[in-house]
């Protein structure tokens, strides 16, 4: 390989997952009911369901996850094994505030992380924790409507103050909401509520509704942000935001405009808390919709005070749009007038494959923010089937990760993006948030739980375990 491609020093290899997918104890060591708790599993074609509470008679995946909370040990010397710098994961805010509007916090959810973080340091892994993960408290959404109160911004960064201290010498990278930008597809239950806990559809005007959510959710990430900084001026504090870059179908000019307005649409989610203000482009859709969205006095100010130091993003996909097709949501970006890109292949699961889009993702990204970038999610999500000698074979995954790196690694040397690391999704085999489903997998670890409700969560690797070791080893070179 030419030695121009080659990545920085320090560069931080690893492997992401969140606290709800895979931990399991949900009701261990003082946890209270998260909004993950009371989504269903589903399968193939059968969408995942939100009930009101848990109710008897339904299966609930993400009470078991795949018991990280008791195998975390397992899981995190496999994770040096491959030689992982860093290691992504969630605190899910109900071990730390089970209800979420509590004065204290519960010391054994604390405790559970500081354990979790000095086995990662004692082998030299650096913990990147997120702060929201589609898991707020359940109670907040049955008591305060979720998101769209107010109140839960003092919930939210009360829970993240707490955590800041007590972790700030054991986490040094930290983003505030996953894929803040999912409760823009509103129309789907399922994405608004992960992200807020608020059913969208319900509300009278919806989208206005997300907007205020989403207003909400920006005063808390920049409170966050400068709370952090003032605990730790060495905190690396980073928004994350679900990047599916969407092409023009054609070079029709009506295609290119349509593709520009639903990157818009995405785009304000990680403006404010990039550049800390609102961009004209939003400002004149409320207007021209007649939007009121609440703001407090001083929100000007805070938002302006608390800009993000980086971009965490994930990237599974790229999308194209078409103006005659308006009116085709795609279930999955939100994204109105998708259609089919003839050019790319797509997953199992309709997930169009395009590694150059993420060298053309990095690059708008990192032209719009100039501020550095970490691929903190990526993979192909694919049903794993042994071999005659219980081996899994996943070449499919090998080949989607090597292409997506290649791409990575020329956005790096060739267009000078400035990129902090790459943390694959699911590294460990996990509960799929779309899906509900144990058998949509991604790992480089088998975890032996199946739909069919067999498996005793045995831990495995898989053929990309050591070509993962392998490419990390030579620091992205041997691919
Ligand atoms: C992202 C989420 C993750 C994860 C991933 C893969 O949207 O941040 O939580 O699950 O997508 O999606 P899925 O599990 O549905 O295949």
């Amino acid at each position: 390989m030419s030695a121009e491609l080659q990545l920085p020093k320090g560069f931080l290899w690893g492997g992401a997952v969140a606290a709800h997918q895979v931990e399991g104890g949900w009701d261990q060591g003082g946890k209270g009911v998260s909004i993950a708790d009371v989504m269903t599993g589903g399968s193939h074609g059968v969408d995942r369901v939100i009930t009101d509470g848990v109710q008897p008679g339904h299966f609930y995946p993400n009470h078991k996850g795949v018991e990280f909370y008791s195998h975390y040990k397992q899981d995190v010397a496999l994770f040096a094994e491959m030689g992982f710098k860093c290691f992504r994961t969630s605190i899910a805010w109900t071990r730390i505030f089970p209800n979420g509007d509590e004065q204290q916090p519960n010391e054994a959810g604390l405790q559970f992380y500081d354990d979790l973080f000095d086995e990662l340091l004692k082998y030299g892994i650096e913990p990147v924790i997120t702060l929201s993960h589609f898991e707020m408290p359940y109670h907040l959404v049955k008591e305060y409507g979720g998101w769209h109160n107010r109140k839960v911004v003092d919930f939210f960064v009360r829970f993240s103050e707490v955590v800041l201290n007590r972790y700030k010498s054991k986490v040094k990278y930290w983003m505030t909401f996953n894929e803040i930008n999912n409760q823009r597809n509103w129309q789907y239950p399922l994405f608004g509520y992960c992200c807020s806990g608020v059913i969208f559809t319900e509300h009278e005007k919806p989208e206005q509704a997300m907007y205020q959510v989403m207003h909400h959710q920006f005063v808390a990430s920049a409170k966050v942000v400068k709370l952090g900084h003032d605990i730790n001026p060495d905190f690396q504090i980073g928004c994350m935001i679900a990047m599916v870059p969407v092409y023009p179908f054609s070079c029709h000019p009506d295609d290119v405009v349509l593709a520009q307005e639903s990157m818009h649409q995405r785009y304000v989610f990680s403006d404010v808390q990039m550049r800390g203000y609102y961009p004209a482009y939003t400002l004149k859709e409320w207007a021209r919709k007649g939007y009121d969205i609440q703001m407090e006095a001083d929100d000007a100010e805070t938002l302006r005070q608390g800009c993000a130091d980086y971009v965490g993003f994930s990237y599974y996909m790229s999308n194209a749009v078409k103006t005659d097709a308006s009116g085709v949501d795609d279930p999955i970006t939100g994204f109105e007038g998708v259609v089919k890109n003839p050019h790319v292949k797509a997953s199992d699961w309709g997930w169009q494959i395009d590694p150059v889009g993420l060298r053309y993702a990095m690059n708008e990204l990192y032209e719009r923010y100039q501020k550095p970038l970490f691929i903190v999610e990526n993979g192909f999500g694919a049903i794993d089937k042994p071999n005659a000698n219980g081996v899994i074979e996943d070449d499919y995954r090998i080949d989607y990760l090597r292409a997506h790196i290649e791409e990575m690694k020329k956005a790096v040397a060739y267009d000078g993006v400035e990129l902090m690391g790459y943390t694959p999704w699911g590294c460990l085999d996990c509960v799929s948030f779309t899906t509900g489903q144990y058998d949509k997998r991604y790992g480089f670890i088998h975890v032996n739980k199946n739909d069919d409700g067999s498996g005793d969560f045995s831990r495995g690797k898989k053929k990309s375990f050591s070509w993962y070791q392998q490419v990390i080893a030579s620091n992205g070179e041997n691919l």
